[in-house]
């Protein structure tokens, strides 16, 4: 047995799976999940010594590999002087003061502890201003485990293949309406039932939990229109892209103004910390300034801020050069992958929006939820393993993102991509077999 196999069973006594999250636990792939010792750079290392070039970097936070100097002495530096105070400290004025600068239209923002709590407040919000109820999301997106978005939801919801959760009311899930991502005619055609009682839309800029499914033109734009007529609120959920697509996030990348935006993911730098950002006169209406309730013991954690705003200051010190070299090096993974499929007659389609990319086994275009299921998930298996044993680690998971970061290397993509090369000619082999 190898020490993974040992921790694995001993965790399965105390934890659901043995997990602390659902897509931790190879579900959908089989196998044990290496236990993780340590990370370095592009680089993570298991219990048993073996090394992987990681491409989760723990879901995406890791924007700049794992264990960034500037981070950990930040880190280092604010914890002598003490771990949580549950009253103000300075770095949460410096690390809202840096947000605010960075995102185009946020006058004011809020800090939570997790990109869940950054949706859920969100929703609040939007609710609290306009004084309505319903909500529009996207079947295949997943915005965190609040009760009201685990309907039709992506990312560990559509892995598992769960209907929808369990333990989640009816009255809680009745003011969810579901559309179809990239078909503006579903949001049009619930607006037409039901436009006066929708506080708001909320959507992921690109979706990135169903697999990579990049905005089709004019989807956000639409998004815009449709919400600046019916007075809702359009909510973009950027715990996964927001300073991931550019430093302003989808906003900028894009050059759409959304109402309210929800973070995570980098803004913690590895830490647990979530945020949601808005003009001045929407957040004024949060507690205690408002009566839109919201708080949290170790919201604005001095520790969790000097991370994150460690790593805030280095995509500003970076700036463009930085997403560039993002853009770049999953541009070249993509495409080598796509390639190395192609030359070995295995259907794929690759989806791209700047550095987060997707491969689907599957033959035709990816452009929502549906098409993603028609994915082959046992050939996503196959490769996924096929990858891991050769020292890639992927997300364990067809409808989950490929995370790059500043720290992988030339020599990184050169290891990629012949890894890819071997498990594409296996998969070859495999489906040669299959039609004899
Ligand atoms: P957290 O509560 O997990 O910090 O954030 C929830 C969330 C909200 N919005 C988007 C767009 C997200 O992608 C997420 C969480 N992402 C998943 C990975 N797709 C987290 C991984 C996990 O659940 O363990």
């Amino acid at each position: 047995m190898t020490e993974s196999e040992r921790l694995f069973a001993r965790a399965q006594a105390v934890l659901p799976g043995g997990v602390n999250s659902p897509v931790r636990a190879f579900g959908a792939v089989g196998g044990t999940p290496p236990f993780i010792q340590r990370g370095e750079g592009s680089k993570i290392y298991d219990v048993d010594g073996k090394q992987y070039i990681d491409y989760v970097c723990s879901w995406g936070p890791l924007l700049f590999g794992h264990c960034p100097q500037e981070v950990l002495e930040a880190v280092r530096k604010k914890m002598e002087n003490g771990l949580s105070f549950g009253a103000p400290s300075r770095v949460e004025v410096e690390m809202a003061e840096m947000m605010v600068s960075m995102l185009p239209g946020m006058e004011m923002v809020r800090m939570v502890n997790s990109g869940t709590e950054a949706v859920m407040s969100a929703l609040r919000l939007a609710r609290g201003v306009t004084g309505r109820d319903k909500i529009v999301k996207f079947a295949g997106c997943y915005h965190g485990h609040s009760d009201s978005l685990l309907v039709r939801a992506g990312s560990g919801v559509l892995t598992d293949s769960l209907p929808d959760s369990m333990g989640v009311s009816k009255a809680a899930a009745a003011d969810t309406l579901t559309a179809e991502y990239n078909q503006l005619s579903s949001v049009e055609s619930l607006f037409e039932q039901h436009g006066a009682e929708i506080a708001a839309i909320v959507v992921e800029p690109v979706a990135a939990n169903m697999g990579v499914i990049p905005p089709q033109e004019g989807f956000l734009q639409g998004l815009r229109a449709i919400c600046d007529r019916y007075g809702a609120l359009l909510v973009f959920d950027e715990v996964i892209t927001g300073f991931r697509l550019a430093p302003g996030g989808a906003q900028e990348y894009y050059g759409i103004q959304a109402d309210i935006a929800a973070f995570g993911k980098i803004i913690g730098g590895g830490m647990p910390v979530g945020a949601y950002a808005a003009r001045r006169d929407f957040m004024k209406q949060v507690a205690p300034s408002g009566g839109i309730y919201q708080a949290g013991t170790l919201s604005g954690n001095p520790v969790a801020m000097a991370a994150g705003l460690a790593q805030l200051s280095m995509i500003q010190d970076r700036g463009d050069r930085l997403y560039q070299m993002l853009t770049g090096y999953a541009e070249k993974m993509a495409e080598g992958l796509e390639q190395s499929a192609r030359e070995n007659g295995i259907s794929v389609t690759v989806n791209r929006e700047g550095s987060l990319f997707s491969v689907f086994f599957h033959d035709g275009p990816v452009q929502n939820e549906r098409q993603a299921k028609e994915s082959d998930t046992q050939r996503f298996k196959h490769y996924f393993h096929g990858m891991l044993s050769r020292g890639i680690y992927l997300a364990p998971s067809q409808f989950e993102a490929v995370f790059v970061s500043a720290a992988h290397t030339q020599k990184d993509l050169e290891k990629t991509l012949a890894a890819a090369d071997e498990v594409m000619r296996e998969l070859a082999g495999l489906q040669a077999l299959q039609q004899k």
